[in-house]
């Protein structure tokens, strides 16, 4: 048996949208650039088994989208029937990115397991095909995923000792999120009068997003993530029928987060495609960012994160040595 653990990852420029006649080997219209929250994580376990066997926190289920991922994997690799055991330290699907640290243990677990002997770079290939976010969830720290020579590796261009800023993230809501991001994206990308705008001016956000992380320019990463993330939105809530992800708690801990940063806290923040929100802030400034997004009205909780890692094996006592 082999045992990966990876962390979710929550980006600040933001992918939605695929490459059209690629949406199924999840191909982006955009690069994407994130940071691994090291406080959330997916243990996922895989060994052969005599029927394949998908067991979701603790309980079988069926999940056509991971099916459709295996069935890919066996036509490069000749794979038994496999029990894969998968656990979030998190809420599934409800917008803190499950499908990115679920689809980046898994291909670490079957990589081990079966010996395939991939590089860093093939596996962010693979996950990206389970789910395109899940391949920054393979390279940890601050990570991209962007084109290179026509496919799509993520690759970390700073490590997290190297800026260990500091997540904080309000859970406003438990439930599944309403529409899926792979739906919701399909759907922006056939209906939003914006989307090519938000291709077209996305290049440049990237490219503005990651001077800011090479310079550690924290008030320059504020805004093109700010921007990113309500530009996003923004396409979402154009789209026809709108996709309205935020509850009247993400508004709410937006203004607190605004408030705090106008008295003078470097802290901003980024939503997903779900009513959480994330406070991103300068090493030190954790625990003041938790207790007021904690006391912000309709917060049910809230969790404190560093950066993450990529990706890693656990030795065989489920060790994590990484
Ligand atoms: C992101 N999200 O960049 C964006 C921001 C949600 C909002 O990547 O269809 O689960 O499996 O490739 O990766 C969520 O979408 O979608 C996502 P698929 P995925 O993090």
């Amino acid at each position: 048996m082999a045992i990966a653990v990876a962390h979710p990852n929550v980006a600040l420029v933001k992918y939605w949208g695929k490459e059209p006649c690629l949406e199924r080997e999840n191909v982006p219209a955009t690069p994407s650039l994130s940071i691994a929250l090291k406080a959330l994580s997916t243990r996922t376990e895989v060994s052969v088994a005599a029927q394949e066997q998908l067991r979701l926190n603790g309980e079988i289920v069926r999940d056509a989208k991971l099916e459709r991922f295996i069935s890919t994997m066996r036509e490069a690799w000749d794979l038994p029937p496999l029990a894969v055991t998968t656990c979030n330290d998190f809420p599934t699907g409800a917008g803190l990115a499950s499908s990115a640290s679920g689809f980046a243990a898994l291909v670490t677990a079957i990589d081990g397991e079966f010996g395939l002997g991939l590089s860093e770079t093939q596996r962010s290939i693979w996950a990206r095909r389970g789910s395109a976010s899940a391949a920054r969830s393979i390279a940890g720290g601050f990570a991209t995923l962007e084109e290179r020579d026509g496919d799509w590796p993520a690759k970390t261009i700073l490590a997290k000792e190297d800026w260990p800023l500091e997540v904080v993230v309000a859970v406003t809501s438990k439930e599944k999120k309403p529409t899926s991001s792979t739906a919701g994206m399909e759907w922006s990308r056939n209906t939003s009068p914006f989307y090519p705008a938000w291709v077209h001016s996305t290049l440049d956000d990237f490219r503005e997003a990651q001077h800011a992380v090479a310079a550690r320019d924290f008030d320059a990463l504020a805004q093109i993530s700010e921007h990113s993330c309500l530009k996003m939105h923004a396409l979402m809530l154009s789209t026809k029928p709108a996709l309205v992800y935020w509850n009247e708690a993400t508004l709410t801990v937006m203004r607190t987060i605004k408030e705090l940063r106008d008295s003078g806290t470097p802290v901003f923040f980024t939503i997903d495609a779900g009513p959480q929100i994330k406070a991103i802030c300068r090493p030190g400034f954790g625990a003041e960012v938790e207790a007021a997004l904690a006391h912000s009205s309709g917060v049910l909780s809230v969790w404190r994160s560093g950066i993450g890692d990529g990706a890693r094996l656990l030795d065989a006592n489920g060790t994590d040595n990484g």
